[in-house]
């Protein structure tokens, strides 16, 4: 057998010629065939692992998403590159009719998950190791971005939470990052898509198997919703009152309350404290809006339908958002405990053990089908970054070991098959080299 240093050099290796081959210099599409654009949260994951190959690159990728942001803040969750294929395009997204779409760039008119700070600062971390003109690089990116980052954070905090209640609303599951997960079902069952200009997907052809992305139906709706979004000219008021699909995200709200704590600390160190307060002031919100959503019955986070005010009780990874922002001691343990147990990463028939995308004790769980019970690197690193930061080294040092032992397959697989480890969706996705190429340095 491979000794370990070989091992690790070839995993290394291979990762970083991923995002070689994926780069275009100016961004790194999400994965060669069925993503060939910058998407808006994978691009913070790819940006920390480029940190390590080269920080000024790393601070490439972030800039030419945030040339993308909106004129009120937000950060759209794709920006198109030229490449023809991937279906909805900018001709589907028509921004053209919103008033605060940007110029001189395609994008989509939805957002995608505030992870971008996470990003900054490891890239100022790396920066600040290596010293010299890394470090003046990192510093100066950080005094130019910061404004956009905090317009991005407030916009979430307002536009998306114009009641103050703590939880972000989201009117797309592509806005989530976990397109079909089964959080989602029962808002989409009132999804009527009706008469809808007629469209062709070009997702299932770049997959071996069509059963591993989402189906017609639910994609019928993903387009029935961005049509009623073109409809109210993406104006956000015009799209709460019209849209049929308005959830608040308990994942998406944790990560802006841990992101707003970081971006806090950013803007401090920048020496602008009324900033830092104003993003104090977020994540507490945010962060208290999660630890209210925990069930007292099942210790998991729950999502709201908030067209009918339901609570959403699945058993899926979502549920574990305190975990990324802490804000109640008991209720942390209690979800460490569970997501070490046997209906998680404790389950027996678990080739690694890392979270899988929906218990598989859960009456939704499909082990081969995209958000819906597949194991995501990507997302076993978010935990396991999370943990560390608020000091459970040995949680993180769990999910490392077997994060890496499952990425030693070298396909770099969007997502795994969690019984028998088999690579499924896109191959080279570039977050999954990313998380990779981190956790080796960690
Ligand atoms: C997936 O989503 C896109 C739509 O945004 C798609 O299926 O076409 C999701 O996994 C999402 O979280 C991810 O950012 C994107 C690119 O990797 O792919």
């Amino acid at each position: 057998m491979e000794d370990d240093t070989a091992g690790t050099a070839r995993l290394g290796d291979a990762a970083a010629d991923v995002l070689r081959r994926n780069d275009l210099g100016h961004l790194t599409v999400a994965a060669p065939e069925l993503y060939p654009h910058q998407w808006s949260w994978d691009t913070a994951f790819i940006a920390i692992g480029l940190s390590h190959l080269s920080v000024s690159r790393a601070i490439t990728e972030m800039s030419s998403l945030l040339t993308a942001q909106w004129r009120r803040g937000m950060i759209p969750h794709i920006v198109f590159d030229t490449a023809p294929g991937y279906f909805p395009g900018p001709e589907r997204w028509r921004t053209a009719v919103a008033s605060d779409a940007p110029a001189g760039v395609q994008t989509s008119g939805i957002c995608q998950p505030p992870v971008h700070s996470v990003a900054v600062a490891r890239i100022l971390d790396q920066a600040r190791r290596r010293g010299g003109a890394d470090r003046r690089a990192a510093e100066e990116f950080l005094t130019e971005s910061l404004d956009g980052w905090l317009a991005w954070h407030r916009w979430l905090a307002t536009s998306r939470d114009p009641e103050g209640s703590g939880l972000v609303e989201i009117h797309h599951s592509w806005e989530s990052g976990m397109d079909n997960s089964p959080r989602w079902d029962a808002p989409y069952s009132r999804v009527d898509a009706g008469e809808m200009e007629p469209f062709t997907r070009n997702d299932t052809t770049h997959v071996t198997d069509a059963a591993e992305r989402p189906t017609d139906a639910e994609y019928r709706r993903y387009i029935w919703l961005v049509d009623q979004m073109v409809a109210a000219r993406y104006d956000e008021e015009a799209i709460r009152r019209t849209i049929d699909f308005r959830v608040a995200d308990v994942f998406a709200s944790a990560l802006l309350a841990l992101s707003s704590e970081i971006l806090a600390e950013l803007a401090a160190g920048a020496g602008r404290h009324r900033d830092a307060r104003d993003m104090e002031e977020i994540a507490a919100r945010f962060r208290s809006g999660v630890i209210a959503a925990v069930s007292p019955r099942s210790g998991l986070a729950q999502d709201r339908d908030l067209r009918t005010g339901a609570w959403l009780p699945t058993a899926t990874i979502g549920g574990f958002a305190p975990l990324l922002c802490g804000g109640d001691v008991a209720v942390v343990r209690r979800q460490r405990e569970l997501l070490l147990g046997p209906e998680w990463c404790g389950h027996p028939d678990l080739r690694h053990a890392v979270p899988p995308s929906t218990s598989p004790t859960s009456p939704e769980f499909r082990p081969r089908q995209y958000w819906r019970g597949p194991q995501w690197p990507v997302i076993t690193w978010l935990f396991g970054w999370a943990a560390r930061r608020r000091g459970d080294e040995a949680l993180e040092g769990q999910l490392r070991e077997e994060s890496l032992r499952q990425l030693g397959d070298l396909r770099f697989a969007e997502y795994y098959e969690p019984f028998t480890g088999e690579a499924l969706g896109s191959r080279s996705q570039s977050w999954t080299a990313a998380v990779a190429l981190d956790w080796l340095a960690s």
